[in-house]
């Protein structure tokens, strides 16, 4: 007998509402739900199969301990036992920053991940913390924590409502979208188009969102930021600013992008000077438009200026913050919004790395430094000795993972937290594995605050968990208690110190609903089933929307929510300046010195036009970063782990389509089959990541069947954005050549000569 089950998708950044069909204790079928309130039945390849992603036979069962050198299914006890007895020694021995922790991607679609990480980080007391951000996103989070004070407020573009998109380095149509929380994003674009908006995409590669753009600019890897200023200089030399209020520097900005002309820039970008004016113009004739920049934009030398790039446009044409425009949107568990005024801003470099001296950023150094962390010893300090890794598979998704693979290898100790035996879990002393998706509840803290429209949705588990499993909230609870030294402790008192610390707060703050209240009260008041539904209870009772504890009874609750089984639309996105800023002038700060400190180096790049061969990456529809090639329904077909070469670089080289090619950067080389195609620029290859499935130790048996190669290897961890820390991994420079196939030696030469 089958039934079904909503399920809030958790593979991507679209957060599709889907239905799944169970049968017994296994999901059969999944399709998008109509009743949705976002994602109005929505639904992609990927998520369609959902049941065979959630039922993937490698995905680990139990916990794994090392014993005698070897991973062996362990019961939980033991597992924890081993994880309090691998970590405390490291702390009590060391010092804290000898621990460090790895959180990777899909600590952002879990519940999970949002609510027990920063109790670990906290607990913990260690600066030696990376995540996946500074191989993606930070250079955003550094952009906004300077101009709005607040490295999480990131307006988003308002796609149902905007007349004129400008996609920066991001193609929607494979991605499916990033800091832009979408559901059907493609249909959005087509729907711009039809109502008569235009949509103008830059990219070196004419992807399928180029395809449908009424403007594709194959921009040269790299140089994104010159090309945006350059748009801001005409915006200026033709009278073209109208800037959004709330906004000081204005005058400021426009002499520091001076020489920034689009003549100036135009050869290091590769586009005319004219079609630069044209582009800036267009921007400030439409009635409303949105700049968006994505990884294109990020994972660049000077990603963090392109990122600040976008959002100066987007002020500068009076788009910030209004319908139409770019717009902060506000959650349900956002923080209790608090009172206009002044701030304590953003700070960066309040620490360094210890080998490399990188500055932190927003708490966090870069993901490339991870290796060295390990393997360097410095007068500074204590090496990293101990890694707690968290949803990361690092040694694919960051540079040099060769380098990384045998740094993991010399850790005293290391835990996972991971559904798979993988490239990274693989050197772990313990693996905890989470349930499948269809046995965790879901609620998206992250992609909400990122979402385009307002609106609030949960899913409880699909399908109750088996008495041999841990739900992943209640592993990290446990895990936080292993290495804080209460190993043992009920876990419940993880959630329950959250909950009285903001309530504690909460109460003593003068613009909360529960300011003055007794917390004991407000928390005998929570509703839900476990820890992690009453600290989602909590949020949404103290948010934006919330009852406050019933000062608003119409307002929201878990209750409420879960009697909305398809969630609870919360409106359009609305203006919301200058409530957002928290920097220290109380307004955008639109030339904040960091900044400005980093242009002379923008400076340079134009007149820097190396030659040779530059990689970018691209994503495929049917993947999803380090760990969707198991999973035979999705793999095949043009998933694939090729090197796309344009026809006259590969006639130049002896490059023939289908044969094998050797591509050679900083950090090593791979060899992949070429695939001869003008949909990338001449000048420019590219190659996707997430590939490389062929180390030993691992379970991935159908991703070995076609491992594919791992591109970050051709980078050595040295190429970094200094304001962010972010990984350059696009426009990084490459040698191809045709792979000489080693000639098999004939049966003659094998045999030893007998002379
Ligand atoms: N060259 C190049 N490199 C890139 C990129 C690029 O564009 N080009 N993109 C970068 C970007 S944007 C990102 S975000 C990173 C991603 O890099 P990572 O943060 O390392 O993320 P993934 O590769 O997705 O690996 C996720 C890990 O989490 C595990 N996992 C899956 N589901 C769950 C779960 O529910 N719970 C737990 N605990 N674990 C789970 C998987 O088995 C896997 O080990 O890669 C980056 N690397
Ligand atoms: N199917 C699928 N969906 C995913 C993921 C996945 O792996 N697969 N990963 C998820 C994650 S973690 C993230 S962060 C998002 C990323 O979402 P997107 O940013 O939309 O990701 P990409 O598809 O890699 O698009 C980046 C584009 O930038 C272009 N590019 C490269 N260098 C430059 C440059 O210098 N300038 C410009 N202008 N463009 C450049 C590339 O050609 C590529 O088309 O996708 C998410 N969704
Ligand atoms: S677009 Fe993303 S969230 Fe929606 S069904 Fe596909 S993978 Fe899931
Ligand atoms: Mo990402």
């Amino acid at each position: 007998m089958s039934r079904t089950a909503l399920r809030i998708c958790p593979l991507c950044e679209a957060t599709c509402g889907l239905t799944l069909t169970i049968e017994g204790t296994r999901v059969t079928h999944a399709r998008g739900d109509r009743d949705d309130v976002f994602s109005r039945g929505f639904i992609c390849p990927k998520g369609a199969s959902f049941g065979a992603v959630d039922s993937d036979p490698d995905r680990l069962r139990t916990p794994l301990v090392r014993r005698d050198g070897e991973l062996r299914e362990a019961t939980w006890e033991e597992a924890f036992d081993a994880v309090a007895a691998g970590i405390r020694p490291v702390v009590e021995r060391y010092g804290p920053n000898a621990v460090g922790v790895v959180l990777g991607n899909p600590n952002v679609h879990t519940m999970a991940g949002a609510l027990y990480p920063p109790v670990l980080l906290a607990g913990l007391g260690t600066r030696s913390v990376f995540t996946a951000s500074t191989v993606d996103q930070m250079p955003k989070h550094v952009s906004s924590g300077l101009l709005y004070g607040d490295a999480n407020a990131i307006p988003v573009p308002d796609l149902d409502r905007t007349d004129h998109l400008l996609l920066i380095g991001a193609n929607p149509l494979e991605s499916n979208g990033s800091l832009c929380t979408a559901p059907d994003f493609p249909g959005k674009l087509k729907a711009l188009k039809a109502r008569g908006g235009t949509l103008v995409v830059i990219d070196p590669r004419r992807t399928r969102t180029a395809k449908l753009a009424d403007r594709h600019i194959a921009v040269r890897p790299g140089t994104d930021a010159l090309l945006l200023a350059a748009m801001a200089r005409v915006l200026f030399d033709e009278g073209l600013v109208e800037p959004t209020p709330h906004v000081r520097g204005v005058e400021e900005l426009s002499d520091a992008l001076r020489e920034f002309t689009p003549e100036a820039v135009a050869d290091a970008c590769d586009v005319e000077a004219g079609l630069i004016r044209v582009l800036a113009r267009d921007l400030a004739a439409a009635p409303t438009a949105a700049v968006y920049g994505r990884i294109g934009s990020c994972t660049v030398p000077h990603g963090t200026l392109a990122s600040w790039l976008v959002d100066v446009l987007n002020i500068l044409t009076g788009n910030l913050d209004r319908p139409g425009g770019a717009l902060f949107p506000q959650a349900a568990t956002d923080k209790t919004p608090r009172p206009t005024g002044p701030g304590r801003g953003f700070a960066l470099g309040r620490w360094h790395s210890r080998v490399s001296r990188h500055p932190e950023a927003k708490g966090e150094l870069p993901l490339s430094a991870l290796a060295e962390e390990i393997d360097t010893a410095t007068e500074e300090g204590e090496p990293i000795r101990a890694l707690i890794a968290v949803a990361a598979n690092p040694v694919l998704s960051a540079p040099d993972g060769d380098r990384l693979d045998k740094a993991l290898d010399s850790l005293d100790f290391m835990v996972s937290v991971d559904p798979y035996l993988n490239e990274t879990s693989r050197h772990a002393h313990v693996v905890l594995p989470p349930p499948p998706p269809s046995r965790s509840p879901h609620h998206d803290f992250a992609f909400n605050t990122l979402a385009v429209r307002n609106q609030v949705r949960y899913t409880r588990a699909a399908i109750p968990l088996e008495p041999d499993r841990m739900a992943e909230t209640e592993i990290l609870a446990r895990l936080i208690l292993a290495v804080t030294g209460m190993h043992g402790a009920d876990p419940a008192a993880v959630d329950q110190m959250v909950v009285d610390q903001t309530l504690g707060k909460a109460v003593r703050e003068p613009h909360s609903p529960v300011h003055g209240r007794d917390p004991r009260e407000l928390a005998a008041r929570l509703t839900g089933e476990n820890g992690p539904e009453r600290r989602l209870d909590m949020m949404l009772r103290l948010g934006p929307y919330g009852d406050g504890f019933g000062v608003r009874p119409d307002g929201l609750t878990l209750e409420k929510l879960l009697a909305h089984p398809h969630g609870i639309d919360l409106g359009p996105l609305r203006p919301r300046l200058p409530q957002p800023l928290k920097t220290g002038s109380g307004e955008v700060e639109l030339l904040p010195e960091p900044i400005a400190a980093d242009l002379p180096r923008l400076r340079a790049a134009l007149a820097e036009r190396p030659e040779g061969l530059v990689l970018v990456g691209r994503r495929h529809l049917r993947s999803n970063n380090s760990w969707m090639h198991n999973v035979p329904a999705l793999t095949g077909g043009s998933n694939r782990c090729t090197l796309h070469i344009h026809p006259a670089d590969a006639e130049r080289l002896g490059v023939r389509d289908g044969e094998a090619v050797r591509v050679k950067g900083a950090g090593g080389e791979v060899t992949a089959p070429a695939e001869v195609t003008d949909t990338v620029r001449p000048g420019v290859v590219s190659l996707p990541h997430g590939w490389g499935h062929d180390r030993p130790g691992t379970r991935l048996r159908h991703a070995a069947t076609d491992p594919g190669v791992n591109v970050n290897q051709l980078l050595d961890g040295s190429l970094l954005d200094p304001l962010s820390g972010n990984a350059v991994l696009n426009g990084v420079p490459v040698d191809v050549a045709p792979a000489t196939v080693p000639e098999t030696p004939s049966l003659t030469e094998k045999l030893t000569p007998l002379t």
